[in-house]
């Protein structure tokens, strides 16, 4: 066994928690440093922790502060990650040059997956996942969520993939990668913003229960390897689809005469559809990742009575 603790430092409640087999939701620090303006983001981060909370489990925010891996922030750790200045975004592969170099930087999917993994915590709540790009066939831009999905051990409660990304390919990846994507009382993959992507998943597990049930079916059986939960934002803050879309395309066109590349396109897609949209985006983007902490809690706690 790997001695993390060179490494990482959790707090002692989510450590007590773990160790006890209490729920304990994990959540990332990119949607905050790179994925909405200050001061809504700590707003968001602290309220999203209370609404996991509420329902009985307790909330791990990850991110690499100083080098440290961090399983649990204080207040001004949380502050920090939402200023943002200085904070980078960290992915697999960025992950042992900020620890050696003892930099900060903010957790996307695949890296809050490893950090919750590490702490062992399994499941957790996202707004939405990286994926295959627009034109990635050619680019090769394929986020390293994919392969964490497929290879590591974590539930992951999001609303889907923006329509910044192609759906159907992204997809047509996790599959080959063997992970799950299960709809959350729903049997449309969702769009982020929007209830539908048009793609289907592969099973509408109606309940947290039944989450519970798959998640811990794949894991008892030795199948290594996340799942993807999609969880449609409430209807009351969806978005309109058609007017999504040509939001999407104009940011996407915009980025492109940028030459806005790699792992500046997505905090770059997410700053300018929020302006594009007066707001409302972001509005519904926090909505959407409160609905993800209920379900996440929720999974959590049936996956410790099972
Ligand atoms: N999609 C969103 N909001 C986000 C992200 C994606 O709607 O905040 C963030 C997540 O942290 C995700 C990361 O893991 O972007 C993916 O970045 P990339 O495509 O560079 O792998
Ligand atoms: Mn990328």
């Amino acid at each position: 066994m790997k001695d993390l603790s060179q490494f990482m430092d959790i707090t002692p409640e989510i450590k007590e928690a773990v160790a006890a087999g209490k729920p304990v939701v994990a959540l990332e620090s990119t949607i905050l440093s790179h994925g909405m303006p200050y001061p809504e983001n700590l707003g968001f981060a602290e309220e999203i922790e209370k609404i996991i909370r509420s329902l009985g489990a307790i909330p791990a925010t990850m991110a690499v502060i100083d080098g440290r891996l961090k399983a649990g922030l204080t207040r001004a750790e949380l502050e920090r990650m939402c200023e943002a200045k200085g904070v980078l975004k960290v992915s697999r592969r960025d992950l042992p040059i900020v620890v050696a170099e003892k930099l900060t930087g903010a957790t996307t999917v695949a890296t809050t997956m490893i950090l919750a993994e590490m702490a062992g915590i399994h499941v957790f709540a996202t707004g939405g996942i990286g994926g295959v790009h627009r034109d990635g066939e050619n680019t090769m831009d394929i986020s390293a969520d994919l392969q964490e999905l497929a290879h590591t051990n974590v539930a992951v409660v999001c609303a889907g993939a923006k329509m910044i990304l192609d759906i159907g390919r992204t997809l047509e990846y996790l599959e080959t990668m063997g992970v799950p994507v299960l709809g959350l009382g729903t049997e449309d993959f969702p769009a982020f913003y929007c209830r539908k992507s048009g793609f289907g998943v592969d099973y509408n597990a109606r309940t947290p229960l039944e989450v519970a049930k798959i998640a811990k079916a794949k894991w008892d059986m030795g199948l290594n390897g996340g799942l993807l939960i999609g969880n449609p934002v409430p209807e009351e803050y969806a978005m309109d689809f058609d007017a999504m879309t040509a939001v999407i395309e104009k940011v996407l066109k915009d980025a492109n005469e940028a030459g806005v590349k790699g792992k500046n396109i997505t905090p770059f897609m997410l700053a300018h559809i929020v302006e594009e949209t007066g707001g409302d985006s972001l509005k519904t983007n926090i909505q959407l990742a409160f609905n993800n902490a209920r379900a996440a809690a929720q999974i959590a706690v049936e996956l410790t009575r099972l």
